[in-house]
């Protein structure tokens, strides 16, 4: 995936010293002092100015991402801050050939080429170090999005619901994942993949954060992941409800959010409730899984959904417009 092959960002001291290592080899290649001084300049101004475009085209064009990674990043980071910080980058590319260039120009001329030539160094590095935080935080984006997990077009099971209710604890039973399991809400803080194989076929099974019934713009940044899935990768939606309230939640606040995740999502949703063992209430087909019982009918409820599927694309291609 595109995501994962985003270099290191490096930080401006880095940037610095390694054109400043590269360019002082290159000098020593001139006899002459003078043309050595200018070499020096020409050499720094190109390696950061380089290093600098080189750290923006490593970086996936956010338009041409599928739907659902363009909402990852919008979740984690919001992709206008991203963009703000590549720019802060193109900007200093460009100020670094326009004054590298102009004191490159002035070293031929000048009498004393050695001042000239660290004026050039101290303005080249001053440029660079005013963008020092965008590129800190473009190295965290580029950490973040490298551990994004891949969504193949495979038939897609989204698991959701309220937090706490037992959704890792399903996909685990179910599938290879191994989320991390607690008794208390919003364990799972990002999207996570598992997989079954039935017959010749996989299933992927995507585990979510837990979402609360609230409105859309209080929504923190874990649970729009949640709603990324839900909107862009699901072919079914498990939704999980937690009866015995154990969760911490009231089950009315759940069903709530089932009712507004049924306006919201073109998936088909099936819901069960979990922790039988604790607490059952009428309507919903029922699992622990604590104890296993219920949670294999639940699995061939999902599956039967597979036939009726057609098959998706990757989710990191961007699906054509229809005319
Ligand atoms: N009694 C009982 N407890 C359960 C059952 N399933 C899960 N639990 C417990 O409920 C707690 C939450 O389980 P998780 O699987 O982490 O729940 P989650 O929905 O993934 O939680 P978040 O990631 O925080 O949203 C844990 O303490 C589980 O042991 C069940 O069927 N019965
Ligand atoms: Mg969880």
């Amino acid at each position: 995936m595109e995501l994962e092959k985003i270099p290191t960002v490096p930080t401006a001291d880095e940037i610095m010293d390694r054109s400043l290592r590269r360019a002082a080899k290159r000098m020593k290649e001139k006899t002459n002092k003078d043309r050595a001084n200018e070499e020096f300049v020409r050499s720094v101004k190109s390696a950061v100015h380089d290093r600098l475009v080189a750290i923006i085209q490593k970086f996936p064009v956010f338009d041409e991402l599928s739907p659902f990674y363009r909402e990852m990043v919008e979740a984690l980071f919001g992709i206008d801050r991203v963009k703000q910080s590549l720019g802060a980058v193109a900007w200093a590319a460009w100020n670094t050939h326009l004054v590298g260039s102009g004191e490159a120009r002035l070293v031929r001329h000048a009498e004393e080429t050695r001042i000239v030539r660290k004026r050039a160094v101290a303005r080249i590095s001053s440029i660079v170090h005013q963008i020092d935080k965008d590129l800190l935080f473009l190295n965290e984006v580029r950490n973040r999005l490298r551990q994004l997990p891949e969504i193949s077009d495979e038939f897609t099971v989204v698991i959701a619901g309220y937090p706490n209710v037992g959704k890792s604890s399903f996909i685990r039973q179910v599938s290879g994942a191994e989320p991390e399991i607690a008794p208390y809400p919003f364990t799972t803080k990002g999207i996570i993949v598992g997989h079954r194989s039935t017959g010749r076929r996989r299933v992927q099974f995507v585990d979510t954060p837990g979402l609360l019934d609230r409105p859309m713009e209080e929504r923190n940044r874990i649970e729009r992941q949640a709603l990324g899935a839900l909107l862009h990768v699901a072919d079914v939606v498990l939704f999980i409800l937690d009866p015995s309230e154990t969760c911490g939640y009231p089950l009315e606040q759940q069903l709530h959010l089932l009712a507004e995740l049924r306006m919201l999502v073109k998936a088909p949703i099936i819901v069960v409730q979990n922790k039988a063992d604790l607490a059952t209430v009428p309507d919903y087909p029922a699992m622990s899984t604590v104890n296993g019982s219920g949670v294999g009918e639940i699995l061939e409820v999902l599956l039967r959904e597979q036939g009726s599927r057609p098959t998706r694309r990757p989710a990191h291609i961007q699906p054509e417009i229809q005319e």
